[in-house]
This record gives structure tokens, sequence and C-alpha cells, in this order.
């Protein structure tokens, strides 16, 4: 028996883990799985992949593609012969889904560097084009807001770490004073952490990293990396099951959102 993952770059290192999770546990189960990896996340792109998945006769797909919810639920009714599960979707969509709460971590980060002292607060967000990245915005704003502060300023970078090298590079040009910058993943905060180190910003003592995703890397980073850890390996796990529990009628497909937690280690103080 086989089971369908369609991925967005697995030179990512969120999406590779969590392609790790979900070969290890649907091996578990007894399920091979047929990976599909896309480079856009263009819908005609996700069709052909998912058609290819199709044609090997598999009939239970997990999309890890950030998509809109309706472009999610185009896809899953142009495809409502197979099962699609998403996991990368707004988590309060009505798409079958196994997501990570955008809110509780974002919040206790800014919550962390608001208890240290800190005021003067940069963002480096994630792609425009991702939903996660938009939530995890969207949700630092709400809560800086929340605090009575806008942030410094807000760039968007590509999820890699260069392009965390880049924006820190632009920060410390044209913003200089900011004191901490929150980062949308641990890969381009690992590229903050390059341009700082290359500055002589002294991390935490000038300017505190915070990072998101909680990938397995970010405790060997210099220093170790603060960020929101998402439990990749337990989202693997969760959309394994509830795809395998999935029949064909609505009615087995609850979608479950995860907690997302901050992990305090020592690029913030
Ligand atoms: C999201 C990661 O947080 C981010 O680092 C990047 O790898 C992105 O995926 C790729 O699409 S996690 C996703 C399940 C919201």
């Amino acid at each position: 028996q086989t089971i369908g993952l369609v991925t967005t770059s697995l030179a990512l290192h969120a999406p590779s883990q969590v392609a790790a999770a979900v070969k290890r546990y649907a091996n578990l189960d007894g399920y091979q799985v047929l990976i599909s990896m896309i480079d856009e996340n263009v819908n005609q792109d996700i069709q052909s992949a998912i058609n290819e998945l199709k044609s090997q006769l598999v009939d239970k797909v997990i999309i890890n593609v950030p998509l809109e919810t309706e472009e999610a639920q185009r896809i899953a009714s142009d495809n409502d012969d197979i099962v699609c599960l998403f996991l990368d979707v707004d988590p309060y969509s009505s798409v079958f889904n196994v997501s990570f709460n955008p809110a509780d971590g974002t919040r206790a980060s800014v919550k962390h560097l608001y208890e240290l002292g800190h005021r003067e607060i940069a963002l480096l967000a994630g792609p425009e084009t991702s939903v996660s990245a938009n939530l995890r915005l969207k949700s630092w704003l709400d809560t800086l807001n929340s605090y009575g502060l806008k942030p410094v300023t807000i760039f968007h970078g590509t999820w890699d770490a260069q392009s965390g090298y880049a924006g820190a590079l632009q920060m410390l040009r044209e913003t200089p004073n900011f004191t901490a910058v929150l980062v949308g993943n641990d890969q381009m905060a690992l590229g903050v952490l390059s341009a700082f180190h290359q500055h002589q910003v002294a991390i935490p003592g000038e300017k505190s990293v915070v990072g998101y995703d909680g990938t397995y890397e970010s405790s060997f980073f210099h220093p170790a990396l603060t960020t929101v850890s998402l439990d990749l390996d337990l989202q693997g796990k969760e959309a394994v099951r509830r795809l395998l529990d999935s029949g064909h009628g609505d009615s087995a497909r609850s979608s479950s959102v995860l907690p997302a937690k901050l992990i305090v280690r020592h690029s913030t103080g």
C-alpha cells in the first residue's frame, strides 16, 4: 500500500524534516510513500504532481505546499476521487489539514522580548506568497500592537539563509537602532547570525535574534538559537494517522491544530 506526499522544496529544512517523519510513520504502518516535489506553488504544478501519484494508483495524498484557502479548496474538489490532506494552509480553513497554531508561539516570542526590555524590534518575515509567513507576521504585529509597539522595520525573505543574511545587512544599514529581530524561520535566522557576526554585532549583547521552526540544527547555531519550535515529527505522524483513518466520506476527516512553543536558548537576552 502506498500514500503520496506532494511537497515544496526539500532543500528547506522544515519540509525535509516533515517528509522524513511522514515516511517513518507511514512505514511503521506498513505503507510506502511516493514523494513528488514541486518547485513553485502554482496550481498546475501541484495538479501534475497529484496526477503523477494517481497514475501510480495512490489514493491518499499529503500536500505540504503553501496554499491559500481557495486554492486548497479547489485542489480538494478537483481531486475528490482521492483524499487530500494539507499541511500548509490556514489552520482554521475548512480544508482537511494538520497544521500549527500561527499565534501561540509568535505571541510568546514577542512577550519574551518585551519582558527582556526590548522595544525596538525588527521583523524579518517569510515570503509574501506563503500563508504561514503572513499569519506569523500578522500575529507579531498584533502582539506588538497590544504592547503599544510598532516594528522598527519589516522585511520579507525567501526562507533560505542567504535571504536572512541579505535582510540583516540591509537592516544594519538602514535602521541600525533595533535591539532584536523576530525571524520567520530558523534558516533565515542562521543568515542573520552570520551577518551580525561579520559586522561584530554581539548576540545577544547588542541584538537578540528569535527564529521559528525549531529545526534540529537550530540548537547548533552560534549562539544556540531561541526559536518558536514546531514539532515537525508530530505533524508528520498526525498527518499519516489522520490520512490513514480517513475514509472517502468527509466525516472521518477531522483537522487538527498543533501548538507552537517558544524555546529560549542563547540568542536572546
Ligand atoms: C514552513 C517553515 O516554517 C518554513 O521555514 C519553510 O520551510 C516553509 O515551511 C516552506 O514552505 S512550515 C509549514 C508547514 C507551514
